[in-house]
């Protein structure tokens, strides 16, 4: 046994390839003890993630089994623990992937043994990324609070559910920022009207905390903090509306990653990226592609910061960078590869994504899923169901999927039923590198394809590979120049398209992948590097995205 730390991935800890590499069962072990203080209540332990599977033991009992890498699951433990005492907690995280997790990957031979491969184009960090806690609750408590929100005229409307263990009363105080009481309701749902409320906004991330409460005559029992930003958002023909005025959305694609210590969740780094965010004149970014720390959403919300929140399905595309970073030679869908299983299992992840992330007023569209193969009857046959699983979990904000450019306008049968069409492209990159007047020309016609849907479009990732501190004139591919070009020829594209409603840039920071003859030292798409300096093409996004001409203005007057 070695030491390892908690949160972290544990791929970078070490120095050798095999531990960098490895896949299969990885154990953690520490001992704990349950406060003395907790005797007559629920104890349970929780965990943020463990990715990609993690099964938990108290002292020689299994208690808990978790599929899936970026979301969290909890036990109750309190029959196998003793207030004031210690037990033993172990945690089996396996990272394996197959062709029915989410995201899929294969175990295929090579001459060197058994190789874990995969369609995504981020390394496999695994581990426990983010914090485990040991809970103490009472015998009745609530489990599960909702709130949605709604806007007449100047007054906010919350209207909320509550689920708990106990049939006890449950009332909600409604708090302003300044602690002031703005509404009450009794009852385990209803509704509660705050009169001239502030509204959560882009840039204005105002919270109220509304207190749900569990009484027993005057006593409380137990009661929960939810903090509540009133808002909506709505989809009205091409425009994306939130608070019923028009927004476009400036920012990127993002990820968990940094040196060293892999997805583990830091508030300090994350810190800086939202400060980054905030130089650079972002006003929203997506979770790809995977959901993030439930810190981040917190912060996302406190922010005013508009995020697209995504599943973990990624790489659903069996013809995307196949051998390059992927396996080759397989069907994307079929009874052997992606079926009804993986279906399965990618509903249950988007129930649970949205469970997990239901409350936060910062998430303003779904992400079920990020570049799977779109164009195929089979792809229509899987995703039709699945958007309709979003819908039954969440009335209140648009769904959509990310599409991919081997499936453009006129190909795509899986945007048919999403209400908003997010496009990743690089033209100019993957094709007409280092040729940006044919890209725009390309770029501009296939939108004018999109256009003709009726539906606000999104660019949810434009890119080009940069070399931090390779310069060359003329800006030719890979330097810093040539980013630049690139931007500024997309840009055009998007201010010629009305129905485009955001542009976020492919990636916010250089991160780390698979090594391969397309990545030098990781994917260097950043407008960061990963150390979180700015790029020269940051100056430019900094300039655009926070001018009086940005495209924000420029669009919505
Ligand atoms: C897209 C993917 C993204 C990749 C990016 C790229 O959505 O994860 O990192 O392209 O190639 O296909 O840089």
């Amino acid at each position: 046994a070695s030491q390892m730390a908690v949160p972290a991935s544990f791929n970078d800890l070490a120095t050798d390839r095999e531990t960098r590499e490895f896949f299969g069962d990885i154990w953690y072990q520490t001992v704990v003890r349950v406060p003395r203080g907790w005797a007559g209540q629920r104890i349970g332990v929780h965990l943020e993630s463990a990715t990609h599977r993690g099964t938990v033991f108290v002292n020689d009992t299994e208690v808990i089994t978790h599929q899936g890498g970026y979301l969290p699951f909890e036990a109750d433990i309190t029959d196998l623990v003793a207030p004031g005492e210690e037990f033993r907690l172990t945690v089996r995280v396996n990272n394996v992937l197959s062709f029915q997790t989410i995201p899929p990957g294969v175990i295929e031979d090579s001459p060197h043994g058994p190789k874990l491969r995969y369609w995504h184009d981020f390394f496999n960090y695994a581990g426990i990324h983010r914090d485990v806690w040991l809970t103490a609750r009472p015998e009745s408590h609530l489990t599960d609070v909702t709130v949605i929100t709604d806007i007449d005229g100047t007054t906010g409307r919350v209207t909320y559910s509550t689920e708990a263990v106990g049939a006890l009363v449950t009332d909600v105080v409604v708090r302003d920022a300044a602690g002031l009481t703005v509404a009450t309701a009794t009852g385990a749902e209803g509704t509660l009207d705050i009169p001239d409320a502030h509204f959560w906004a882009p840039g204005d991330g105002y919270l109220y905390d509304a207190e749900f409460r569990m009484l027993d005559g005057e006593t409380v029992v137990h009661s929960y903090h939810q903090s509540v930003g009133v808002r909506t958002v709505t989809i009205d023909g091409t425009k994306l509306l939130v608070n019923g005025q028009p927004v476009y959305l400036t920012g990127f694609g993002m990820h968990e990653d940094h040196v060293t210590v892999g997805k583990q969740h830091i508030d300090s780094m994350m810190i800086r990226d939202f400060e980054c965010l905030r130089w650079i004149g972002a006003n929203s970014f997506r979770t790809s592609h995977y959901p993030y720390s439930e810190r981040v959403m917190d912060y996302a919300d406190a922010q005013g910061i508009l995020v697209i929140d995504e599943t973990p399905a990624v790489g659903l595309n069996m013809g995307l960078g196949g051998g390059i970073m992927g396996a080759q030679g397989y069907t994307t869908y079929s009874p052997d590869t992606i079926n009804d299983v993986t279906q399965e299992v990618h509903a249950q992840v988007i129930r649970d994504l949205i469970a997990r992330d239901k409350n936060h007023p910062s998430v303003i569209i779904w992400s079920i899923a990020n570049e799977p193969e779109s164009e195929t009857e089979g792809a229509e046959d899987y995703f039709r169901p699945l958007f309709d699983v979003a819908r039954q979990a969440d009335v209140s904000r648009p769904v959509g999927f990310v599409n991919v450019m081997l499936a453009p306008h006129g190909a795509c049968r899986v945007s048919q039923f999403a209400d908003l069409i997010m496009l990743n492209r690089y033209y100019g990159w993957y094709v007409f590198n280092d040729d940006l007047v044919g890209a725009e020309a390309a770029f501009a016609s296939e939108l004018e394809g999109w256009s003709t849907e009726g539906k606000p479009i999104i660019i949810t990732e434009y890119g080009a590979d940069t070399y931090p501190g390779l310069h060359q004139l003329p800006g030719q591919p890979w330097s810093e120049e040539y980013q630049i070009d690139y931007l500024e020829a997309q840009h055009r594209v998007f201010d010629n398209c009305d129905a485009v409603v955001g542009e976020q840039m492919w990636n916010f920071a250089d991160f780390a992948t698979t090594a391969g003859i397309m990545r030098v030292g990781g994917n260097k798409k950043g407008a960061f590097t990963r150390d979180r300096q700015p790029k020269s093409s940051a100056h430019l996004l900094r300039r655009r995205w926070t001018s009086t001409t940005s495209p924000w203005n420029r669009k919505n007057g």
